[in-house]
């Protein structure tokens, strides 16, 4: 993977972005073009012929990446290039807010393509405004000080009811798991969907060594479950077992006290996350 993901980024110390870009580069071999919108990974991989990504990367305007995703795929196949992989990588602004409606059509025509969407839970390129992926009472530049009034908006649960051959959770803490679904969604055909939680140390304000860490809190605290759906049925993934399977879960404070983004948080803000999460468990364990 070091061919294909070049040392010397523009990434902030801690990013996720290249941990997410190197298990992608090693899942396909680079054997793919990457579509991606702007957002900070436009920045981390920068323009030819100065990328630090050894791959094919098509740069596009903010709502279209689906659809030049789309074009793309039929133009490989024509030219016979079926096992070219044709990804769209984009964040979470791009995807659940800008880019939903071009997604939507995409995934509804069920296009051939896979499409990633990395989760730093905000617009972290144009300085940290809220998107409609951030968490509830999380803080940034465009919510009240006592954080986001209005919960997650859940892109996965979204593309299921699209009913897409694969959808995916996945986290930047988990390489193995997400080298597993990128090798998955390899075999099938039709639109793939991975949800990539990526915690950002610059926009939740945690400490640039601790981004693993808070990726795994995220997992361990049940605040972000890992699973797949596919064949109409949903598989909770090894690293949230625990969590679904056992009711192995640890307190919310603990991934919540570690970043400064929920620092004006009270008792009651706490409780109204702890909702939320104990809801999306039963989701889960009502669909196994
Ligand atoms: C149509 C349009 N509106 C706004 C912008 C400015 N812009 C560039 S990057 C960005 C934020 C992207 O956020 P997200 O997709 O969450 O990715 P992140 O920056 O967090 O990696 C915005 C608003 C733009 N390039 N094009
Ligand atoms: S703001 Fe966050 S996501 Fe963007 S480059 Fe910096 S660390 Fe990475």
């Amino acid at each position: 993977m070091r061919e294909h993901v070049l040392p010397g980024d523009a990434a902030c110390p801690g990013c996720p972005i290249p941990i997410g870009l190197k298990t992608v580069a090693a899942a396909f071999n680079g054997n793919a073009v990457l579509v991606i919108p702007a957002c900070c990974t436009s920045v981390v991989v920068g323009t030819y012929p100065y990328s630090s990504l050894k791959m094919n990367i098509v740069h596009t305007p903010f709502a279209s990446s689906a659809s030049v995703a789309s074009g793309l795929r039929e133009a490989l196949k024509q030219r016979g290039l079926e096992d070219t992989q044709v990804i769209v990588w984009a964040g979470d602004g791009g995807t659940a807010d800008i880019g939903m409606a071009s997604l939507s059509g995409a995934a509804e025509r069920n296009e051939d393509i896979i499409y990633i969407m990395y989760d730093n839970e905000a617009y972290m390129n144009t300085g940290i405004q809220r998107s409609s992926s951030t968490p509830i009472k999380a803080w940034t530049t465009t919510t009240p000080v006592y954080g986001k009034s209005e919960p997650k908006k859940d892109v996965a649960r979204i593309m299921i009811a699209h009913n897409v051959p694969y959808v995916a959770t996945a986290s930047i803490a988990y390489p193995q798991d997400l080298y597993q679904k990128l090798k998955k969604a390899q075999e099938i055909r039709g639109f793939r969907f991975i949800q990539l939680h990526s915690p950002c140390p610059v926009g939740w304000r945690f400490d640039a060594s601790k981004t693993v860490e808070v990726a795994r809190l995220a997992v361990e605290t049940g605040m972000w479950i890992l699973y797949e759906y596919f064949d109409n049925k949903l598989r909770v993934s090894g690293p949230s077992m625990p969590v679904i399977k056992e009711g192995k879960i640890k307190p919310i404070e603990d991934y919540i006290k570690i970043q400064r983004r929920f620092s004006n948080i009270n008792g009651e803000g706490i409780l109204e996350i702890q909702r939320m999460r104990d809801n999306n468990i039963e989701w889960i364990k009502k669909l196994l």
